[in-house]
């Protein structure tokens, strides 16, 4: 006997007459869905198509090979185009911001394609990260769009996949942060509602242990004194390591590298990519009743922008380590 589960479309239509809103956001979720897919399609064939090369390089065809965060990239961003719903789009891998549909669009969205590149020469997962956020829509409360860049608190909803596991993660605001996987017919199924859990048995670390003595010093001094609590695991792809945080509750840390023993090595704003690396995963842990700070100990969602491919130290997982992590950054 089949079983049928609830499909995230279904899911995502209730959702939104729930809370009486429009079905815009249906049809870009529709197309990014649609992307990721043809992106898992892609990574896990290739090594046969030879897509996972070096840029620049010529395979067999005679052909010059792209880069598979290239080929990610064209992707979303054909899908998010075909929506006609997409005012602007941050990506990682292009240095302006784009104009999808400055008059019509509705939406702002920031992603990184293919984030976690040192895994790809693996096959090992990667994931495509985006936060979403919505235009000012009535102007007489709000005035005219002003095309400011968002902070975290102004998402709307912000999601992952880890590529090519076939898992797939959305929060929506004030609504929850759920989990999908890929059935037999590639259809994101069976939300299921993450929680971080309270109890701190399976609590994890994860961050470069190597890069510790880089930290500084008060943060080094925390892992020494709190280390032994822990399991490290550490994979290298925020989302794959974001995905196990949101399971077994804990923290994942990527701080400012403060005490390098080559000053040109340090990066005291940190290395993730505020709007579409470290505020999905901040967005997507608050919803989950987690939390997030950057290197003052300050919330992360609250970090107004100055630049789209800003960098942030991070500080996230479950809400009494991030807490107690807070107080050493700012002490
Ligand atoms: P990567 O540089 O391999 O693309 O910012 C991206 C990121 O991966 C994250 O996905 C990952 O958590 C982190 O950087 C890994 O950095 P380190 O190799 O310095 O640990």
């Amino acid at each position: 006997m089949i079983e049928f589960e609830q499909t995230f479309r279904n899911f995502l239509l209730r959702h939104q007459e729930k809370y009486n809103r429009t079905y815009h956001f249906l049809i870009l979720m529709d197309a990014i869905i649609t992307a990721a897919q043809r992106i898992e399609l892609y990574y896990r064939t290739g090594a046969l198509q030879e897509n996972l090369g070096v840029a620049g390089s010529i395979n067999v065809q005679g052909e010059e090979v792209m880069k598979m965060d290239e080929i990610a990239h064209k992707i979303v961003i054909h899908y998010l185009q075909s929506t006609e719903r997409v005012i602007q789009a941050v990506s990682e891998e292009v240095d302006g911001i784009l104009d999808l549909n400055k008059e019509g669009g509705r939406y702002f969205i920031y992603f990184d394609p293919l984030d976690g590149s040192s895994n790809v020469a693996h096959g090992l997962p990667v994931g495509f990260m985006f936060g979403i956020a919505k235009r000012q829509l009535d102007p007489n409360l709000q005035g005219p769009e002003d095309f400011h860049l968002r902070a975290g608190i102004e998402y709307i909803a912000a999601g992952m996949f880890v590529i090519p596991t076939g898992m797939f993660t959305l929060a929506l605001r004030d609504a929850g942060c759920w989990r999908f996987h890929a059935d037999e017919t590639n259809t994101y199924v069976k939300p299921v509602r993450m929680k971080l859990p309270e109890n701190s048995k399976s609590w994890e670390l994860a961050f470069n242990a190597a890069n510790t003595y880089t930290f500084k010093d008060s943060v080094q001094k925390w892992i020494a004194e709190n280390e032994k609590k822990f399991t490290f695991r550490y994979l290298g792809a925020l989302a794959g390591d974001f995905h196990r945080l949101l399971s077994n509750g804990g923290m994942f840390m990527y701080p400012a590298i403060v005490n390098h023993p080559d000053p040109k090595k340090n990066r005291p704003q940190g290395k993730l990519r505020l709007m579409y690396e470290a505020n999905v995963a901040a967005f997507m842990c608050k919803e989950a009743g987690g939390d997030a700070v950057d290197e003052t100990g300050s919330p992360l969602l609250e970090i107004k922008p100055e630049k789209h491919h800003q960098r942030t130290a991070l500080y996230v997982g479950s809400k009494p380590l991030i807490d107690e992590i807070s107080k050493v950054l700012k002490g």
